[in-house]
């Protein structure tokens, strides 16, 4: 579809990025494919077993994205490939949201997520990038730092002609249907496994040795992308399943319990060992992996900080043991605490101002219009009702628990600096949106235009009456 210039619009360039980057990985790590499959399987049948979830979703024009939805990650070496990686991002329609600072967790990186910011165009593909960003500063050997810092500032990550037709991009104000197939062919590329290291094998044995992530950033030719991630809506079923179908999960589902239909839920399986050249010479690598996430409502500023504070005096008396010999115990301990503090109906959060709803006429409202003059009333009176917003964003808590999980037994010591969203900010060239700030401007308009809408059925309707007979 194109627009009046016959530019492509943004919210397609995305959607047909997000298949060539589904399509590429499942080439380069087949297990993906394999749960990809599971997961439109899972899908389906709880969509058939729930026909009421699957008409709310249709509802709210949530319905087509599911299948389609999925995250990705990567992880760069500069400010400067921030920095067009942000303008890559951008023809996309995506932007940086939120700042994550994984260096809380002993991992030398800080974050963002490229995502697109409106109801309308996440309802078209939500699909969003966690982007790292490694702060060399952290790595501590001065040799390696120094030598790093050289490798990272020579290489070029993007084609010419990816820069090319950025530029046009910008220039025109968007892309030609043959610029955006050429354009989503070589922003793929950027993401593709190179088997060919960018270093010796010493060198990236010393770095491996001082952080695995870091010689994860450097020692590649570009930012591979890391894993893909697609969404369920179903994801214990899918965590029990996976041994059966030669995958090795992590010992735990990540994030809230599953009494809980709130922020992110995170699954893994190990990372795969590939085979690179260092120069010719071979040698292993172990980065990338798996994963399947569900998604549930995004929590407000106060929502939040409950789940923080729940989930962190959870974690006081119970950690889930790495080979998941506790795992029962501590979802026990999880199910227990959350259901103790935190409501779990939609109801019982929005009384609390725990978290962000997407308000829409109903069916009745439709046949009524607007049959009151405020909110509340139409609430009462069923011509408005509301579902919660999803949570489009990541925890960093589960983020950085992957990032130990598929780095190595390496100490967690905690000598990092704190962090600094200031310093990501320069380095990507613009300030991160807050996402709270974005889920409250959709819960509001989702108000204005649902009321708008009612208002505009009232008219035809007193038009219709007011109508001369024939
Ligand atoms: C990023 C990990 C963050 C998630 O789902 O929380 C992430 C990385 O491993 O580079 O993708
Ligand atoms: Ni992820």
């Amino acid at each position: 579809m194109t627009n009046v210039q016959n530019f492509v619009f943004s919210d397609d360039i995305r959607a047909r990025f997000s298949r060539a980057m589904s399509e590429m990985y499942r080439e380069e790590v087949p297990a993906y494919g394999t749960l990809l499959d599971l997961v439109a399987d899972v899908n389906s049948d709880v969509l058939a077993a729930d026909p009421e979830l699957k008409e709310r979703l249709a509802e709210t024009d949530n319905l087509d994205r599911i299948s389609e939805e999925r995250h990705g990650a990567i992880r760069l070496g500069t400010a400067d490939e921030l920095k067009m990686m942000s303008r890559v991002f951008n023809v996309m329609g995506m932007e940086p949201v939120a700042y994550y600072d994984l260096t809380q967790a002993n991992v030398p990186v800080h974050s963002t997520a490229f995502r697109s910011t409106d109801a309308q165009s996440l309802s078209k593909s939500p699909f969003r990038v966690f982007t790292s960003l490694l702060r060399t500063e952290l790595i501590k050997d001065e040799d390696l730092r120094t030598k790093s810092e050289d490798i990272l500032a020579q290489r070029d990550i993007f084609t010419p002609r990816l820069r090319e037709l950025v530029n046009l991009s910008e220039d025109q104000g968007g892309l030609s249907e043959a610029e955006a197939n050429e354009f989503i062919k070589e922003a793929t590329y950027t993401f593709k496994w190179h088997q060919d290291a960018a270093v010796d094998k010493d060198f990236y044995e010393a770095l491996k040795a001082e952080d695995p992530r870091a010689a994860d950033i450097v020692c590649f030719k570009g930012p591979h992308i890391n894993h893909l991630t697609p969404r369920t809506l179903e994801i214990d079923t899918i965590h029990a399943d996976m041994p059966n179908r030669g995958m090795n999960p992590k010992n735990i589902v990540e994030g809230p319990p599953p009494t809980h239909p709130i922020l992110l839920r995170q699954t893994s399986f190990k990372a795969l060992t590939e085979t690179v050249k260092f120069d010719g010479e071979e040698g292993l690598h172990t980065a990338r992996f798996g994963e399947i996430e569900q998604r549930g409502a995004a929590l407000t500023e106060k929502g939040r900080k409950l789940y923080d504070e729940i989930l962190n005096e959870v974690r006081a008396e119970i950690t889930p043991a790495p080979d998941g010999s506790n795992a029962a115990e501590y979802m026990a301990v999880l199910e227990d605490k959350f259901s103790k503090r935190f409501p779990n109906t939609p109801e019982g959060m929005n009384e609390e101002g725990l978290a962000y709803f997407q308000y829409y006429v109903t069916d009745k409202g439709m046949d009524e219009g607007l049959a009151s003059t405020d909110l509340y009333g139409l609430l009462e009176g069923g011509q408005i009702a509301y579902t919660p917003i999803t949570y489009e964003d990541f925890l960093p808590v589960s983020a950085a628990g992957i990032f130990a999980s598929n780095a190595s037994e390496k100490d967690r010591e905690d000598t990092f600096k704190s962090s600094s969203q200031a310093e990501f900010e320069e380095a990507l060239g613009r300030p991160v949106w807050s996402e709270f700030k974005l889920y409250d401007e959709m819960e509001r308009k989702s108000i204005d235009d649902a009321i708008a809408q009612l208002d505009k059925i009232s008219q035809r309707m007193d038009r219709g009456n007011d109508a001369p007979a024939p």
